[in-house]
């Protein structure tokens, strides 16, 4: 241990002290400034994330710490987590119509003919049409839906459990896989959803809208209601279903959402 006796200090001046002051703070600033730039260049120099991937362009060091929080927030909610209900009577009676990419009023679809397509390993294609799915136990669920454009409303919704509709039809091996990919039946609206969101119990592949049969412009004649998402991820008219330990590709996603999109 030294034993150094400590240098007397000088008594300063209040000018010194004003002085010395202003210059740690004016030293403190720049330090300060200096890293935030340095920060902001080093952002601005990592490499963006690959076009045409499944994600759109962001900074790489950002999607990291973007899936950082997604999983943080999964471990949080997935795990069973339950979304809030209400009871039937505060639901709105007509809910909202917001998008239809891939279910234009314009286009040909047939619901009389339509058949839900759930791809298997090998590439088998296992088709099941509207009446099977609705001899199913059905759900009903009474919930805030939310949309990221800003609006929210309370729905009334019923179908078929995913989990239910998996256990029905045997496809209980696909639930060790990691996604699941939903596209319309014309390809031009797909969502990826991570496989817990998928089977969670509140997760419904929907034919009925307040009581009625589900209306074209909503998804008709079945589709995606998953409360712990937001809008985008709840696919409506589901032509196809696939399994993948790779994130399936996801319209919004493409466009620089967040993949998870969850609440
Ligand atoms: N096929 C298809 N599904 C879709 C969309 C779409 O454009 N096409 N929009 C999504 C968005 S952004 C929202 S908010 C909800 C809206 O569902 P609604 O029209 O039944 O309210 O559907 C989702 N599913
Ligand atoms: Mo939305």
């Amino acid at each position: 241990m030294s034993k150094q006796a400590k240098k007397p200090k000088k008594e300063l001046t209040i000018e010194q002290k004003i002085n010395r002051r202003n210059f740690i703070s004016f030293a403190s600033f720049t330090v300060l400034a200096g890293g935030a730039y340095g920060g902001w260049r080093w952002l601005y120099k990592s490499p963006e994330e690959a076009a045409g991937g499944i994600t759109g362009g962001t900074r790489k060091p950002l999607r990291k710490a973007l899936n950082k929080t997604e999983l943080f927030f999964r471990r949080v909610f997935s795990d069973n987590h339950l979304v809030k209900t209400y009871p039937k009577e505060m639901a709105v009676k007509g809910a909202r119509v917001n998008s239809d990419i891939g279910i234009e009023a314009k286009k040909k679809f047939d619901p009389a003919t339509w058949k839900l397509n759930v791809v298997k390993k090998g590439g088998e294609v296992l088709q099941v049409s509207l009446q099977e799915i609705m001899a199913l136990p059905k759900t009903e669920i009474v919930y805030d839906f939310k949309c990221v454009e800003g609006w929210d409303e309370i729905q009334h919704w019923a179908g078929v459990k995913f989990i239910d509709f998996i256990k029905h039809f045997k496809l209980d091996e696909y639930t060790k896989m990691e996604y699941v990919g939903m596209e319309t039946p014309d390809k031009a609206y797909y969502v990826g959803i991570d496989m817990p969101s998928a089977i969670h119990p509140q997760t419904l592949l929907a034919y009925e809208m307040s009581d009625k049969p589900l209306q074209l412009q909503h998804g008709a004649p079945l589709r995606l209601i998953i409360p712990v998402k937001y809008g985008i991820k709840n696919l409506k008219r589901i032509g196809t279903i696939t399994f993948s330990n790779t994130r399936p590709r996801d319209y919004w996603a493409e466009e620089g959402y967040d993949y998870y999109s969850g609440l």
